[in-house]
């Protein structure tokens, strides 16, 4: 058994199987690989050790937008169960007790609903975190500093044993300080989390939080680096806002902030670019830099059940760094969460590919990589007229558009994410139709 946090060992061979989990998580783990042979067609004989690369796995519910239903998030937790990731940490802008109210109390029954959603983060070893924003309006007071107390003791109440406090998109000068916010924290720590054994250090969400917001100056993060509780973790975007991660950027920051930067990666969130869908391969973050890390979470669309392609990505990632290969895993993905129409659930996703311009610059490689090249390949054959065969080869491309979107509409698996991915397949259906039209025109206009 591998002596390390959450590892354990499996053997399974002709005589039985054995699972051995160095910690309740370790066995969970085992037992969980053990179900994916054992729903193969045939059960391997192997030998495993196995254990994380990284301690801290999960998603930050961080994005602007609707906010995901209790049934997205149960959904959520129950994958994280099967592809071994253990931080959920709900902080969406647009829960006003998260933000705008941070002072207020859930209602009743919504604070009721934290207990579900605790206990089945529970059931399958996630560590449900629940964040606080206070950065906007915060007065650094007594009396602030006992509201927030409150607000925590209440979420305790309800079975929270994890906490963030964010203090990222906030404008006033004061609020934006690092002293001030790590003193804070600080008292929180102090008065609140060391009070109670059960409770596990604070992850923080820096104003600067990309090292572009330093504007060069690291006056802020040295102070955090400073100041704040060597136990608090700080959350970490990387160079920009929205950034795939480096090794280097990794030693910059962590020299600054004394400790190892717990990663807020902003992908495959799409609030900022919210008419595309993110569904192309996971890659880009560099492969060594798991020991200069203290936590990856992933920041993904408002769309739960398509930010599974990623998110199996990211726990491939998180589990084994050295190993990730971004395309084996997003061909995993689409097996794992469209068994039934893994063919058209690729095409689909071939073209849903880039973010397109935005303000962030984040661009993704590939998109619609197989049609590009039969188009490049038409246009070539068509220089010098009309020719019969490279209209119907391009033809193929549109009917296949077609096809996989009539399939994905007519199927009846997985109903949420073809709720949520129907808009698109349907414009990729109207696209494909339009493309046969045109291809139709060809022969027409050969003859005049
Ligand atoms: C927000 C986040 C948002 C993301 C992408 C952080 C730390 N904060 O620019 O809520 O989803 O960028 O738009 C952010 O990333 N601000």
């Amino acid at each position: 058994i591998p002596a390390k946090s959450e590892g354990y060992y499996l053997k399974v061979s002709k005589d039985g199987v054995v699972i051995a989990g160095n910690d309740a998580e370790g066995t969970f783990y085992g037992v969980q690989t053990y179900l994916q042979l054992a729903s193969q067609p045939e059960v391997k004989a192997v030998t495993i050790t196995d254990w994380p690369s990284i301690s801290d796995r999960g998603l930050v519910e961080g994005y602007y937008g609707n906010p995901y239903s209790d049934a997205d998030r149960k959904s959520l937790l129950e994958f994280f169960g099967r592809t071994k990731m253990n931080v959920y940490i709900y902080g969406p802008k647009d829960d006003p007790y998260h933000l705008d109210r941070w002072r207020e109390d859930y209602p009743a029954d919504e604070a009721e609903r934290f207990k579900e959603l605790v206990a089945v983060a529970k059931r399958n070893k996630v560590r449900f975190v629940w964040a606080m924003h206070p950065g906007k309006d915060i007065q650094w007071t007594d009396a602030d500093r006992a509201a927030s107390v409150a607000k925590l003791k209440k979420m305790y109440a309800v079975g929270i044993r994890a906490f963030s406090i964010f203090f990222d998109d906030i404008n006033g000068a004061e609020q934006s300080k690092g002293d001030k916010q790590a003193e804070y924290l600080n008292y929180l720590n102090e008065n609140f989390v060391k009070k109670h054994p059960d409770v596990a250090p604070i992850i923080m969400c820096p104003t600067q939080y990309n090292k572009a917001y330093t504007g060069g100056n690291d006056t802020y993060l040295n102070a955090l680096g400073n100041t704040l509780d060597k136990e608090t973790h700080i959350m970490w975007t990387g160079n920009s806002v929205v950034d795939m991660i480096g090794k280097g950027d990794m030693e910059w920051v962590n020299t600054r902030i004394k400790r190892n930067a717990y990663i807020w990666l902003n992908y495959p969130v799409n609030d900022f670019c919210i008419d595309h869908m993110l569904m192309g391969p996971t890659y880009g973050n560099d492969l060594d830099i798991a020991e200069q890390l203290s936590g990856f979470v992933s920041n993904p669309m408002e769309y739960a059940e398509a930010s599974k392609v990623s998110l199996y990505s990211i726990a491939d990632y998180c589990w084994n760094m050295e190993a990730y290969d971004s395309q084996s895993s997003w061909e995993q993905a689409l097996e794992v969460l469209m068994p039934e129409h893994v063919e058209a659930f690729r095409v689909f996703c071939q073209h849903n590919v880039d973010l397109g311009p935005t303000g962030h610059g984040l661009r993704r490689q590939g998109e619609s990589a197989a049609f590009q090249q039969a188009a490049d390949e038409f246009a070539k054959a068509m220089e010098n007229g009309y020719n019969k065969k490279a209209v119907a080869e391009m033809n193929k491309q549109f009917e296949q558009m077609v096809q996989a979107a009539d399939e994905l509409l007519a199927s009846t698996e997985e109903p949420e994410m073809l709720a949520e991915i129907a808009p698109w397949v349907q414009v990729m259906k109207i696209i494909g139709q339009r493309g046969e039209l045109v291809m139709r025109l060809h022969p027409l206009l050969a003859k005049g």
